[in-house]
């Protein structure tokens, strides 16, 4: 696949693919599931400018660039998490500034969810700092309880609540639950040197159970873990060979966190931020890419690079979950900077498909936003 781009051969293709624009390009867009990590890896290590070019003409072919589809979080249970990410602010392993919280009540939520849909934001996503729902049967009704209301307001609702059996996945669905944020994080291979608490295998059995409740899967990583290039490329082969490609992939660079083993990190390069979402572009032609955590500590420019290597999401407002987010106001003005419009909500074709509203009037997230936009 990758040498039909870069022999003499393919020449015509490439021609193609860059006009794509402006004429209707001959080549049906293709997704495989069956990757070899050799061929991830040449994608991943081709020259960069070829890489984000490429990357840039399959963002173009399968999705409509200009958009970016922006999501806003809300902690809603913060803290005293017994896993052991060594990453997290949250893990009651370790001492660092975040307090432990009781899960909040629901009007809290509604006014933080019409405040993200007033500032232009379309999908809704609440976290808990849980490693699952074991023994918590009164909050994850109040949960469900906050996701048929959020849903009731017109937006995407995504929840991140640790591990999930069929059931309760089921019930999210039941609720209206669009997705599901659980990351692989890493590669398999370097993932006992980040968590040990929970395996790599029973992350992909919450996911398998969020894919065959009907509900979106969002799955993706954390680069500046101390990870490899290889490892970066095991991550994009694990979620390339899902037997659907997550709706959304989250791209997360690490915020060192004061108290946790990673504190020391040195960021992960920028080159490297920029291979690993252009590759991810490529081989998971229909997903979100969602430039995550660490988004605020990068320049305009860089971001606008991302967007270039085919990231096409963000987190956008007040907060993350216990770390800094870019604000609405700088983020719509970037983006009427760079000509990028925000996605209406259920506009993406996959998730659109999976939710039964094929022909269904979507929200527009500009219907609220500054005419800036
Ligand atoms: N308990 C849920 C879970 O682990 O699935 C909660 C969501 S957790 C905070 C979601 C993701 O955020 C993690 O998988 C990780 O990729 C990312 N994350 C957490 N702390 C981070 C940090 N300090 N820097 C960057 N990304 C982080
Ligand atoms: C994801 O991959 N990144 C978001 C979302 N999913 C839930 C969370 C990032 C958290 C960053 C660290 C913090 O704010 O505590
Ligand atoms: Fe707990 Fe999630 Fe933080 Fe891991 S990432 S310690 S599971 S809140």
């Amino acid at each position: 696949m990758l040498r039909l781009y870069l022999t003499s051969s393919a020449r015509p293709l490439v021609r193609s693919l860059a006009t794509h624009a402006t004429s209707s390009s001959p080549i049906p867009p293709v997704t495989r599931h069956t990757w070899k990590k050799e061929e991830v890896k040449e994608i991943y290590d081709s020259p960069l400018l070829d890489l984000v070019f490429r990357a840039a003409s399959v963002h173009r072919q399968h999705q409509d660039h200009s958009k970016i589809q922006l999501c806003t979080l809300m902690n809603i249970k913060s803290g005293g998490c017994t896993e052991d990410c060594s990453y997290c602010s949250q893990s009651s392993r370790y001492t660092t500034a975040t307090k432990a919280s009781r899960l909040v009540d629901l009007e809290p939520v509604l006014e933080a969810a019409r405040k993200a849909k007033e500032n232009g934001s379309t999908r809704f996503c609440m976290g808990a700092a849980w490693r699952d729902l074991a023994g918590r049967k009164r909050g994850f009704e109040k949960i469900l309880e906050m996701v048929r209301q959020v849903r009731g307001m017109g937006m995407e609702v995504c929840t991140t609540l640790g591990m999930l059996s069929p059931e309760q996945a089921r019930q999210l669905k039941e609720a209206g639950l669009t997705a599901y944020n659980h990351n692989l994080d890493t590669s398999r291979e370097f993932y006992p040197q980040v968590i040990t608490t929970r395996s790599y295998d029973e992350r992909l059995q919450t996911i398998d159970a969020v894919r065959e409740a009907g509900i979106s899967v969002c799955s993706g990583g954390i680069l500046g873990l101390g990870e490899s290039d290889s490892d970066r490329v095991g991550l994009i082969f694990e979620v390339a060979n899902m037997p659907e490609h997550p709706e959304s992939f989250p791209v997360n660079a690490l915020v060192p966190i004061p108290g946790t083993p990673l504190e020391n990190n040195e960021p992960v390069p920028f080159h490297a931020l920029v291979r690993t979402i252009a590759t991810a572009r490529i081989v998971l032609p229909s997903t979100i890419i969602r430039l995550a955590a660490g988004r605020n500590t990068l320049s305009e420019p860089e971001q606008a690079m991302c967007f270039m290597a085919g990231a096409n999401a963000v987190f956008t407002g007040e907060q993350m979950l216990t770390t800094p987010c870019s604000p609405w106001d700088e983020d719509k003005a970037m983006m009427g900077r760079w000509g990028l419009e925000g996605m209406q909500s259920f506009e993406q074709k996959r998730l659109n498909e999976k939710e039964g509203l094929r022909g269904e009037k979507t929200v527009k997230s500009t219907e609220t936003v500054s005419s800036s936009l």
